[in-house]
């Protein structure tokens, strides 16, 4: 049995920050019953399409494992249907622009009475305040969250990231006050709302640029290169490039081969257990003793000149050379992968992180498969549903319809 298999959602998500939190629900066990508006569907099946007429990578990458029922739920019968879908479901989960659902005629308080039992999960760009009423996308999020001011080079413009932390981020956090609730209700008996807003998710993720936002106010941080080069700090947490987040310097460098791959770059931390390791790897023994470069201390203003030294000897290396030589060694050191490089990664495909996924319309794609594990409740991603693919079963199953409500239902153009 799956870890969530008796557990019913209500999917009222679209685009990528709801799909992703139902999506992980979907991989723990629970029947994600997606409900999506008839003949339109989800906006992302018709977007950034490869194929034509086909869904999008976009929709069937964040909708796996998923069943899909076509519903107007702006119709009368519409709202009939909704109405004893509520009833019979654990979680309702949606991520409408604000006050999408309460125009619907379903504010919270009405699922409440229909339900007590049913936890009731939202994401929204912004939490109760100024911007409460405002539409958020992605990189709104990652702006007024503190990732863009404090993501890129210094002296550059703000840079947002490629991980998705104001969608994707914020799916996780959902999915996480999701179990958290249901863990609640098996002692409350009750239901509760879960709120997520994209803003506090990112901050969230940015807690460490708002620890250095206070230490500000102690000094410099010594740790940024921006003090080792005599730049002095404004009144807010700066850029760092790619500086190490932590107590120990790190950054990106060249390899071999650079001048031609965009991609070939290592990460390289001086960790400071390691620091006489790295002094023999690199060629300079005589900085183990060398007061200016023995301790974490002294080396901190000469951050340029000792990556400068490491750069000239990972330029001699590819960055896979540089991992094979750094790792037994104990020395931290990444290489910057491309995405071309992680597809075909075949460890990732053997742990299930990586999966090929065979799809009615499109044939095989790959896809991120689900990045946690759970020894008792092994995941096996599904294709996404096709639009309204299950929406006879689900009206005959879950909402306990009959042939020839259902035809009615059709007729209507409730479904
Ligand atoms: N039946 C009938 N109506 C339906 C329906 C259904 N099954 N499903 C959706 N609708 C209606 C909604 O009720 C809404 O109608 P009203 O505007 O009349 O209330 C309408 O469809 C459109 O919903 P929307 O406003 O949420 O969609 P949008 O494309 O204009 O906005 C987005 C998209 C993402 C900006 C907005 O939903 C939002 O801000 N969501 C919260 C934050 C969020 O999750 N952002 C991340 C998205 S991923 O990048």
């Amino acid at each position: 049995m799956k870890a969530l298999e008796d557990v019913k959602i209500l999917d009222f998500t679209h685009v990528q920050s709801g799909p992703t939190c139902t999506q992980l629900l979907a991989w723990f066990g629970a029947d994600v019953i997606k409900v999506e508006r008839p003949g339109v569907g989800d906006a992302t099946r018709g977007q950034l399409r490869d194929i034509p007429d086909v869904d999008s990578l976009y929709f069937t990458m964040l909708n796996h494992n998923k069943r899909s029922v076509t519903l107007n739920s702006k119709s009368e019968k519409g709202k009939e249907i909704l109405t004893k879908l509520i009833e019979e479901c654990d979680v309702m989960v949606e991520n409408f622009a604000p006050g999408a659902l309460d125009r619907m005629g379903f504010p919270w308080e009405t699922i409440q009475e229909i339900n007590p039992r049913m936890i009731y999960a939202s994401i929204k760009g912004f939490g109760p305040g100024p911007y409460e009423d405002c539409k958020v996308y992605e990189n709104v999020a990652q702006c007024a969250g503190g990732a863009a001011s404090t993501t890129g080079m210094l002296g550059g413009v703000p840079i947002v990231t490629g991980a998705q932390i104001g969608d994707s981020g914020t799916g996780l956090h959902l999915a996480m006050g999701i179990v958290t609730a249901l863990y609640h209700r098996e002692k409350s008996g009750r239901g509760q709302r879960v709120s997520a807003a994209m803003q506090d998710g990112v901050l969230n993720l940015c807690r460490v640029k708002l620890r250095d936002q206070q230490r500000l106010e102690h000094g410099p941080l010594e740790e940024y290169s921006q003090f080792g080069e005599g730049i002095p700090f404004g009144e807010a947490t700066p850029r760092a490039g790619n500086d190490s987040g932590g107590g120990q310097p790190g950054r990106i460098l060249k390899c071999k081969g650079w001048e031609t791959d965009p991609d070939a770059y290592t990460y390289f931390i001086t960790q400071a257990a390691v620091w006489k390791n790295i002094c023999d790897v690199i060629g300079k023994p005589e900085w183990k003793e060398d007061e200016n470069f023995a301790t974490p201390p002294a080396r901190l203003p000469h951050l340029n000149e000792v990556f400068g030294a490491i750069e000239e000897w990972t330029m001699t290396k590819t960055k896979f050379e540089v991992m094979e030589i750094c790792n037994p060694l104990n020395i931290p050191v990444g290489p910057i992968l491309s995405m071309k490089e992680i597809a075909e990664e075949p460890s990732l495909r053997e742990t299930g992180t990586m999966v090929e996924v065979d799809h009615p319309e499109r044939g095989s794609y790959l896809s991120v498969g689900c990045p946690i594990k759970l020894s008792d409740s092994p995941v096996e991603v599904e294709r996404s549903p096709l639009l309204g693919e299950h929406t006879e079963e689900i009206l005959k199953d879950v909402v306990g319809l009959s042939d020839e409500e259902i035809s009615e239902a059709k007729e209507a153009g409730a479904v």
